[in-house]
């Protein structure tokens, strides 16, 4: 079932005056405003569903209507499909709660087994435990280097966490980003502390600026972590270089065995700056990445796939190269930071853009990404799905910030 339209709540519509108008040819016009007039690579089109009645609109892509904004027709330069008329609008995220519990720029959620969420921020290097809506501090993790876009960056629990009890953090040191698991501690109010962090993969170059930082365990078992080009730019199209890469590891931080390049943890190349990855139901990776001041990207990444950085950007169809499945060319829509997939929805939160994306899935192919929020919270940073289904998503707007808890669709 799909939400209807009226259920979006006033505190979560958008504001931004270019999308209040809600007839199919103002909304053009509002397109050519937010610098989306080029249009989505793809067939991609903006569809800005933060106000209710443009929401209506997309929603009617599900009857098959050709008015809708979710049934461009632009032919595929990606080769991923044509526009789907029959495709559906992702139905509108319903705000559960906001949490204000004080959060310094939070940089990655994620969840213990039993529901407990655990925040990184990225300057004072803090993880803090929330649990029925209350927020703990945990611990100072030690040997953070905060600076530029640096610091504790991404989390990730161990699939085997319950025996454990292994937290992974990738964090920017004195000298190079890496990555290191530390064994979290409870009491019976919750995580309580850290044991001595083990440095698992040292050597991810740093820089003030394009730091990548996504880690995640894949439905493998294997570490998963998106670097960035650390503003090295030979290094991106180096499969023997860290940077501009997303890496697959053991648990241990050794290359994963079937890597594409043999004893090397690269995994995919030539990209910028990743900063989310998720899988879809059907165990295809999908990652989000900063373009440079055009072409963010959603990819889908193959083993051994070159995504083009630095030669190219987004999708032109260039021989070797893969081409991104979803291209916001506007930057200042995007930033598309953290990355989750639920229900066949890909949803990215946006730090400049300062709203939510969602993007259907059908397959390997990617549908019109829909606006949600727009400058309702200011700039998102990551989203991820809790235990129970819900969507929390956090904010990065400098003091003080907050999660927001979405249910996803009905
Ligand atoms: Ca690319």
């Amino acid at each position: 079932m799909l939400r209807q339209p009226d259920s979006v709540r006033p505190g979560a519509a958008g504001t931004d005056p270019a999308i209040r108008n809600p007839s199919r040819q103002e909304q053009h016009t509002a397109m050519g405003h937010q610098g989306a007039g080029k249009g989505f690579t793809g067939g991609q089109r903006l569809v800005a569903a933060g106000h209710a009645l443009v929401l209506a609109v997309a929603l009617s892509a599900c009857t098959g209507g050709t008015s809708s904004p979710g049934t461009a027709a632009t032919p595929n330069p990606a080769g991923s499909g044509s526009s789907r008329t029959g495709q559906a609008a992702p139905p509108a995220p319903e705000v559960l709660q906001k949490l204000d519990v004080g959060l310094q720029l939070p940089w990655s959620v994620v969840f213990l087994p039993d529901g407990t969420a655990v925040v990184s921020e990225r300057d004072s290097a803090r993880l803090v435990g929330i649990r029925d809506g209350r927020a703990t501090p945990i611990a100072e993790v030690p040997g953070v280097v905060p600076g530029g876009e640096g610091g504790l960056l991404g989390l990730a629990v161990s699939p085997s966490f319950v025996s454990d009890r292994w937290l992974y953090a990738y964090l920017t040191s004195e000298t190079d980003n890496r990555i290191v698991r530390m064994q979290l501690k409870e009491d019976a109010d919750g995580p309580s502390g850290l044991g001595t962090p083990e440095v698992i993969f040292p050597g991810i170059p740093k820089a003030s600026t394009h730091n990548g930082g996504r880690i995640r365990f894949g439905p493998d078992g294997m570490l998963y972590v998106g670097t960035g080009d650390s503003q090295r730019r030979e290094q991106p199209q180096d499969t023997d270089a860290l940077g501009g890469k997303i890496l697959r590891l053991t648990p241990e931080g050794r290359p994963a065995p079937g890597n594409p390049f043999g004893d090397n943890p690269v995994y995919s190349y030539g990209h910028r700056n990743v900063q989310g990855l998720a899988w879809d139901a059907e165990g295809r990776l999908w990652a989000s990445e900063f373009g440079p001041d055009v072409d963010d990207e959603l990819n889908l990444i193959l083993p051994g796939g070159n995504y083009g950085w630095p030669l190219v950007t987004g999708a032109p169809g260039r021989s070797g190269l893969t081409d991104a499945k979803v291209v916001w060319p506007s930057t200042s829509e995007a930033s598309p930071s953290g990355l989750e997939i639920i229900n066949g929805v890909a949803y990215t939160g946006a730090l400049r853009g300062q709203r939510l994306w969602a993007v259907p899935l059908d397959g390997p192919t990617a549908g019109t990404p829909v606006a949600y929020f727009t400058g309702g919270y200011g700039r998102l940073r990551d989203v991820a799905r809790a235990p129970n289904g819900d969507l929390w998503v956090l904010s990065n707007n400098k003091n003080p910030d907050f999660a927001l808890i979405l249910r996803s669709q009905p």
